[in-house]
């Protein structure tokens, strides 16, 4: 679908990089922020916005997961836990198709769009064939994802992930794992052609994911680092206490510490969860300058546990939020969620909150600036120079009439039931408009009917 492009824009009202303001105007060249000026006058074919807030990073996700949403919420004769899951999430993968994939994830993208994403960091390990075996593209799965961020207009940095062991220690990878396999040579051909899979999209950009102390020793992560010396790095980092655990007895650190003794962890880096770290751990981490990459609802969902955001966050450290396993899609209940948890664990209020004042601006503006410095794309604030990112929300919603500025992000993230989200343009193309995406209804009925073939 071809997006209506606007040369500009309009806002009444705009959270700006120096705060609020009114009656904004920004002009947009080839997708960026060509010039923001406040107090301006409208002109004739402006896209007008009540509302505006910069597009919110998602820096982290597995599309393909939305797939079996709903599907790992069952009992089993063994007790549950976040590894009785991922067999359920292996079993579900283990006949995903190029085109399901695709589906799929154009699915979560809508979705992603709608509740107020714009970019999609996608941490990809899906990448082989059934049996295992690498297509003859192979970055075809990651092409897929390409694909459908194109048709969707989100963002994207696609982070194709190296997969090499079945645990710490270089232990020999499961039958459930032998899609997600590659050694590094076949790894590194895998990002090229990942880089001329996006080259189609409007700036992308491409990382690269060592999926986690698991799946990658010491001496296969130094040398990915040394054969991509730029651009971001994501990891999976002490998510549950059992990858801890295991990380202690065979290196003697446990997963954060050992990064960042012994990988060269910077603001390059985004260490995925960091649930399980000690206090020192903490405060070397938020020197680091490396984002600190929280998935409240998915954490939530696989009982992780609750990443020490208040000592984080008092200390500098820099954060930002995203879907994970999509088992719901929304930048704002992320929000939320990852506020509150904090208050369950510490019974206390505005916990996540540095300063005095609203705690969803606070929030929302660390996950602008930890999203954009994970994606590795020149956004997260309507400022020239970079993409022209925007989520309008509607201020005539139940949870944001009569409010003003904050109070209106606050009623976003911490008072909605349906999201506010109205407008969201991307690139300077709108992709949302009334709260939908605009071909929502072509994608999702391939979504179904992908489903129901899946499910069947
Ligand atoms: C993943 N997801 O890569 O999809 C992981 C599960 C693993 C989360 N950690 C697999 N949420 O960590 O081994
Ligand atoms: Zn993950």
């Amino acid at each position: 679908m071809a997006f209506p492009t606007a040369q500009a824009l309009f806002f009444e009202r705009a959270l700006l990089p120096g705060g609020w303001a009114r009656d904004v105007r920004a002009r947009v060249d080839r997708g960026a922020f060509a010039s923001v000026a406040a107090g301006a006058r409208p002109e004739p074919g402006d896209l007008r916005i009540a509302c505006a807030v910069p597009g919110l990073p998602n820096l982290h996700s597995h599309a393909f997961q939305r797939g079996m949403a709903g599907l790992g919420e069952r009992r089993g004769p063994n007790p549950d836990s976040f590894w009785t899951w991922r067999d359920v999430m292996y079993r579900f993968l283990d006949r995903l198709t190029p085109d399901d994939v695709e589906a799929v994830a154009a699915q979560a993208c809508v979705e992603m769009l709608e509740s107020g994403f714009t970019t999609l960091c996608e941490f990809h390990y899906l990448h082989h064939d059934a049996d295992g075996r690498p297509y003859a593209d192979l970055a075809e799965m990651g092409a897929r994802i390409a694909a459908a961020a194109q048709a969707t207009g989100i963002g994207l940095t696609l982070l194709p992930s190296l997969y090499r062991w079945g645990g710490v220690a270089a232990q020999p990878p499961t039958p459930g794992q032998r899609r997600f396999l590659n050694d590094l040579d076949r790894f590194l051909a895998l990002r090229e052609a990942t880089l001329r899979a996006v080259a189609p999209l409007e700036a992308p950009c491409v990382g690269i994911a060592p999926h986690s102390l698991r799946a990658v020793d010491p001496a296969l992560l130094r040398d990915l680092l040394n054969a991509v010396p730029d651009g971001p790095v994501h990891i999976h980092a002490a998510e549950q206490t059992k990858e801890v655990e295991d990380c202690l007895a065979w290196s003697g650190a446990r997963p954060v510490q050992w990064l960042l003794d012994h990988a060269g962890v910077d603001a390059r880096w985004c260490l995925i969860h960091c649930t399980h770290m000690t206090a020192d751990e903490t405060t070397r981490l938020a020197r680091s300058g490396a984002v600190a990459g929280l998935c409240p609802a998915t954490e939530a969902s696989l009982g992780d546990g609750i990443f020490d955001g208040v000592a984080f966050a008092a200390q500098g450290g820099v954060y930002g939020v995203g879907s994970d396993s999509n088992v719901v899609v929304d930048a704002g209940q992320e929000l939320r969620l990852l506020e509150l948890s904090q208050r369950l664990r510490d019974r206390t209020r505005n916990a996540l909150a540095t300063r005095e004042g609203s705690t969803g601006r606070q929030t929302f503006e660390a996950a602008l600036a930890g999203g954009a410095r994970a994606s590795g794309r020149a956004i997260g604030a309507i400022a020239p120079g970079l993409r022209a990112d925007v989520v309008g929300l509607a201020p005539e919603h139940a949870a944001l009439v009569g409010k003003q500025d904050d109070d209106l992000l606050d009623g976003w993230i911490f008072a909605a039931r349906a999201s506010p989200v109205d407008a969201v343009i991307v690139g300077g193309r709108r992709v949302v408009a009334d709260g939908r995406h605009l071909d929502a209804e072509a994608i999702a009925s391939r979504f179904a009917a992908t489903m129901r073939r899946l499910l069947a």
